[in-house]
Order: C-alpha cells, then sequence, then structure tokens
C-alpha cells in the first residue's frame, strides 16, 4: 500500500498547528540593529527563456542599516538575496507580504526563538508586515531562509522565494568574494509558454513528492561559470521541494567537503560523490589551478536507486534521472552550456 505524502517540502515538519494572528508587527526600539533589511515577497517576472518571461515570487531585499556587503543579490536571479551576518550580530528584518496569499519567513538551521522562527502559526496577510529581530546564534556556515505558510510552502518555494542565509566566519584561509560561489540547486518543470508547472500530475506527485524536469542554479536555466585558476569554495544547496541528487564532478575528481548543515567540518572530507536532500547544505572547495584553460567540467547529478532502501517512506522519491546541472569551467571564456534531457 501505498503511503500517501503531501508534497510539501521534506525538510520542514512542523506545519498543520492551528493558526492565529498574533504576528509582530512592531519594533523594539531597545534592539539595536547591526544588520536591518527590508525584505518583500512579491510577484514579478524574469527572462530565463526566449521569448515569454516566467512568472515567478521574489524576495526584493533593501539595506536599511548595516555594512553593503550584508545584502548581496545573485545577478540575473529570481532569487533571494543573500543576507550575510557574523555570529553574535544582532539582526532585524521587516517581512512585507504583497503576495496574494498568507506567507511567513522560516530561518533554516537557526537558532532564533520560537516567534522568530517563522512558524506557520505567525503567517501574515498580503499587505502585512512582521518583524524579526534576533541575535544570530550559529556557528558561521550555510543556512538558507524561505517561507513556511501552512500549505502554500511548497507552491511559494517552487516559484522563487528561497535565499541563502550566511553566517560568516573568520577563517582566512578560505576562499572569499568571487571565489565564493552561491550554488542553489532546483528542479523545475515549465510549459511550453515558459510558465512554471507544479503539481501536474496531481495524484502521483502527491504520492512520490513534485519532480521538476529541469536542474536550475540560482534561479537560472542553462548555467555555467568560467572560473578562473584558483580556489573555490560553493556554497551547496539542495533547494528542490522533493529531489534528492547524487552529485559529483564530471572529471572524477573527488568532492572536498568543508562544511555541511553545521557548518564547517573539523577537516575536509574527500567524496567521490554526495547526496544532498532537500533542505541540505554541503561547502564544497575546489582547486582548479592546475586545470588545463577551457577545460569543461561540470557538476552533475547522477542517476541512483533510490527506493524504500533509502529509508525514505511511502514510495520514494526518485533519483537523479541522468540530469546535469551546473555546468563549470576550469580556464577561461567559452562558457560551458550543459544539456538536459
Ligand atoms: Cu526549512
Amino acid at each position: 500500500m501505498a503511503l500517501i505524502i503531501v508534497p510539501s517540502l521534506a525538510f520542514c515538519h512542523n506545519e498543520g498547528q492551528s493558526r492565529q494572528s498574533n504576528h509582530n508587527d512592531t519594533i523594539n526600539e531597545s534592539f539595536v540593529a547591526d544588520v536591518d533589511i527590508y525584505i518583500t515577497a512579491k510577484p514579478s517576472e524574469v527572462q530565463l527563456f526566449e521569448g515569454q518571461k516566467t512568472a515567478v515570487y521574489i524576495y526584493q531585499a533593501e539595506l536599511i542599516k548595516g555594512e553593503s556587503s550584508s545584502l548581496q543579490e545573485i545577478p540575473n536571479s529570481y532569487l533571494g538575496p543573500i543576507i550575510r551576518v557574523k555570529p553574535q550580530q544582532k539582526i532585524r528584518v521587516r517581512f512585507n507580504n504583497e503576495l496574494s496569499d498568507e506567507s511567513i519567513i522560516h530561518w533554516h538551521g537557526l537558532h532564533v526563538p520560537h516567534e522568530m522562527d517563522g512558524h506557520p502559526m505567525h503567517v501574515i496577510k498580503t499587505g502585512e508586515q512582521y518583524i524579526y529581530e534576533f541575535v544570530v546564534d550559529n556557528r558561521p556556515g550555510t543556512y538558507w531562509f524561505h517561507p513556511h505558510p501552512h500549505g502554500q510552502t511548497g507552491p511559494q518555494v517552487y516559484n522563487g522565494l528561497a535565499g541563502l542565509f550566511i553566517v560568516e566566519g573568520d577563517r582566512s584561509d578560505l576562499p572569499t568574494m568571487e571565489y565564493e560561489v552561491p550554488f542553489v540547486i532546483q528542479d523545475r518543470r515549465f510549459d511550453s509558454s515558459n510558465q512554471l508547472v507544479y503539481l501536474e500530475n496531481n495524484m502521483m506527485d502527491k504520492m512520490i513528492g513534485f519532480l521538476g524536469n529541469e536542474i536550475i542554479i540560482n534561479g537560472e536555466s542553462n548555467t555555467s561559470k568560467t572560473v578562473n585558476k584558483g580556489t573555490y569554495r560553493f556554497r551547496v544547496l539542495n533547494g528542490s521541494n522533493s529531489r534528492i541528487y547524487k552529485i559529483a564532478w564530471s572529471d572524477g575528481a573527488n568532492l572536498t567537503i568543508i562544511g555541511n548543515d553545521g557548518g564547517l567540518l573539523p577537516k575536509p572530507s574527500d567524496r567521490p560523490y554526495m547526496m544532498l536532500a532537500p533542505g541540505e547544505r554541503i561547502d564544497v572547495w575546489r582547486d582548479f589551478s592546475s586545470e588545463e584553460t577551457n577545460q569543461e567540467i561540470s557538476l552533475n547529478s547522477l542517476a541512483f536507486d533510490n527506493g524504500t532502501s533509502m529509508g525514505m517512506m511511502g514510495g520514494g522519491r526518485r533519483g537523479g534521472g541522468m540530469m546535469r546541472g551546473g555546468g563549470m569551467m576550469g580556464g577561461q571564456r567559452q562558457p560551458f552550456r550543459f544539456l538536459y534531457r
């Protein structure tokens, strides 16, 4: 017998509790924020493909106070901004909901008080504001934020609402600036008018979890990046709703993992591949300095058999299906174009 699972995000399990209007919409003047930002969730359009633009949701952000590096946009991406803070900094986020549905932001992986955690019971309606004020109480590492309204988390994330939340460390031996690259992996399905399709095959999708047929990186289709001969840190997030990835370098090099959900590892770990479930993060370190110029290297999503032997409940979620994601190129010029099937 198949267990029916609702295709909500696999990484958040506390939905479905009672909702009430007790949201926090006032600023605490005694909370002196180091970083203060507006974030507005709203509908928008992006040019993902030739022809018709794609309707998405975006987190539009504006820095009110703090270093300019506290808020970083990913160029050409509809994904949310990257919020960068340091341990023990005080952060205030003024969240405005301009979606037609209720929403709230959840800070995935952050240790925050209950009322700052974006629990579904704290959703706000269209036109309302929620004030978050909390101290960054996490180790340096890669975290993220996404909507968390009851019953709408899946579609709102799917339509584009997700952003990285980086707690910066003070390690001087790790790549920074242009050598520290956000890498958000998501699977999506588009119709012939370039519009996102969600729950196309409703019964099947509810049983196995919704899966897209195209991998996008940082909200961009057909992604590539030209890298220099140097060492890079990729902050990899599986921001997909249901898909699990088995990722590996195309050239057979080991994946050097330096961090995961809990921050930096005590020491780097070399693996031929890594499994990455929805919501999970890994920090991948790679040295391209000895690569041939104009070489093309990609980060592939390998096929794998993901039955119940993987410990997934109810039917299991399918594996990578030979889709490839996130081309990357050692050397200069000629950006790598990768193909999907
Ligand atoms: Cu989450």
